[in-house]
């Protein structure tokens, strides 16, 4: 038998117990340690630049601050599960003052009870990290130390908090105040720290809202989508991708989402005839948010919305059949996730992110980083914070992490049983991969 045979049938040396106990410690430690320093690009979130202004300016877009932190609608469904609107009616908590209604959360959630919920805990993390005592009874405390801050200098801080490099924003433009703000200030979002993101959600929930504000700003479309209104839809893709200068164009869709959808042909119509061809040209990603029931309760307003299970089917259709496109995709029920990580194996124009909304709680965070990790390798963005108030991506940052690197840690040790020697340069490969590359790749940045 030639030598050759028998070298590569030999096995790797027998490892006793004490080695692979020294090199697990060895491997959590190289994680640990990468993970903590790999800067994250977070490629959905729903902050702004200090242009947009910022709380507590009426108006301002740019949401910082313990009396925003506390009352981030999360927190809102929470303590109405404690205080139920037969106690104290919806209309009363929404006159309240962002004040009032901070200390009526910080009493019933942080102070009467135990701040146990993913949520609770995110703001008791931020503080930490902050250098303040998480276990104030109220928030007089924190409102001094916040007064002394200033928008963007405290954007420098929470950015370095968090080992976050940049900071993807959300421009709704169908939002009557925002579009407001850009058609004022085209240079706006003027600010490296940040990334504009075209968000056009009724597009495609509610083509009849969206055709008539398409005709009040003087693009000439009909009720169908002709081929005259398809070409000037393009050309309002055009203008505002230009204007935002953005870097990817998103929608959150419903669950009944489905492509083809011959019940709304306008739909179809829009992605094949206005939509996919503009991006593209552009090699620009289409972001698909899928899974949101919006308000099932109104009078909870931004907290009012809920999950619903997806078809995932509409997304390997959309994949398949317009290969030039590329396509981010994250559904919001947990009964998604395993359809769309097969999926993300059959297309490579498709790419799986985050944990998103309530989704993004340990449990499910672990469960799908490990699914995907499994199924997909590293070639998938684990997590986005969605922060909604700038001092929300110190805790959701911190918090997915640990998580991200537990898993890293647990298939890091099963290579090494498997007698794979794991370095040093293949953690800090991954970890980059994970939190920043994939995704600044995916929209060429
Ligand atoms: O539509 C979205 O982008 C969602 O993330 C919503 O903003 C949602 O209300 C949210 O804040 N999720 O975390
Ligand atoms: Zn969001």
């Amino acid at each position: 038998m030639s030598s050759k045979r028998t070298d590569m049938r030999s096995t790797p040396p027998a490892r006793n117990e004490r080695t692979l106990r020294s090199i697990k410690a060895g491997i959590e430690q190289m994680v640990t340690r990468a993970v903590a320093a790999q800067p994250v690009t977070d490629l959905h979130t729903h902050c702004y630049t200090p242009r947009f202004g910022a709380a507590p300016q009426p108006g301002g877009l740019l949401l910082w601050g313990i009396d925003e932190l506390v009352t981030y609608h999360y927190l809102v469904a929470e303590v109405f599960r404690i205080v139920p609107a037969t106690e104290l009616p919806y209309d009363t908590f929404w006159a309240m003052s962002k004040t009032e209604q901070a200390d009526h959360i910080w009493k019933h959630l942080f102070a009467d009870r135990t701040p146990i919920s993913e949520a609770c805990r995110g703001v008791l993390t931020t503080l930490s990290k902050l250098g303040l005592d998480p276990n104030e009874k109220t928030l007089a405390g924190y409102r001094k130390w916040f007064a002394k801050q200033n928008p963007s200098q405290f954007v420098d801080k929470v950015m370095e908090t968090a080992n976050v490099d940049w900071i993807v924003m959300t421009n709704p433009v169908f939002d009557d105040h925002e579009r407001g703000i850009w058609e004022r200030d085209p240079d706006v979002a003027i600010d490296d720290r940040f990334a504009a993101v075209l968000r056009i959600d009724p597009l495609l929930r509610n083509w009849t809202l969206a055709g008539k504000k398409l005709r009040e700003w003087g693009y000439n479309v009909d009720e169908t989508f002709t081929d005259r209104t398809a070409a000037e839809v393009q050309r309002f893709l055009r203008h505002w991708l230009d204007r935002m200068k953005a870097i990817y164009v998103a929608m959150s869709l419903p669950p009944e989402f489905a492509y083809p959808n011959p019940a709304q042909p306008n739909a179809d119509a829009f992605l094949e005839k206005a939509l996919l061809p503009v991006l593209a040209e552009r090699k620009m990603p289409f972001a698909m948010m899928i899974g949101s029931r919006l308000q099932v309760n109104p009078s909870l307003k931004d907290a009012g919305d809920m999950v619903g299970k997806s078809d995932v089917q509409s997304v390997v259709r959309l994949c398949d059949r317009f290969p030039r496109n590329k396509f981010m995709v994250t559904m919001l029920a947990r009964e998604n996730q395993h359809e769309l990580c097969v999926a993300a194996r059959k297309f490579g124009n498709l790419l799986l992110f985050g944990c998103w909304w309530f989704l993004n709680n340990p449990v499910l965070i672990e469960e799908m980083t490990r699914m995907r990790m499994e199924l997909l390798g590293t070639t998938f963005v684990p997590q986005h914070s969605d922060a909604r108030i700038l001092d929300q991506l110190v805790y959701k940052w911190e918090h997915s992490r640990r998580i991200i690197a537990k898993v890293l840690i647990d298939k890091y040790n099963d290579l090494e049983a498997s007698g794979f020697h794991v370095t040093e340069d293949h953690v800090k490969a991954d970890v980059a991969r994970l939190l920043r590359d994939n995704f600044r790749a995916f929209v060429g940045k």
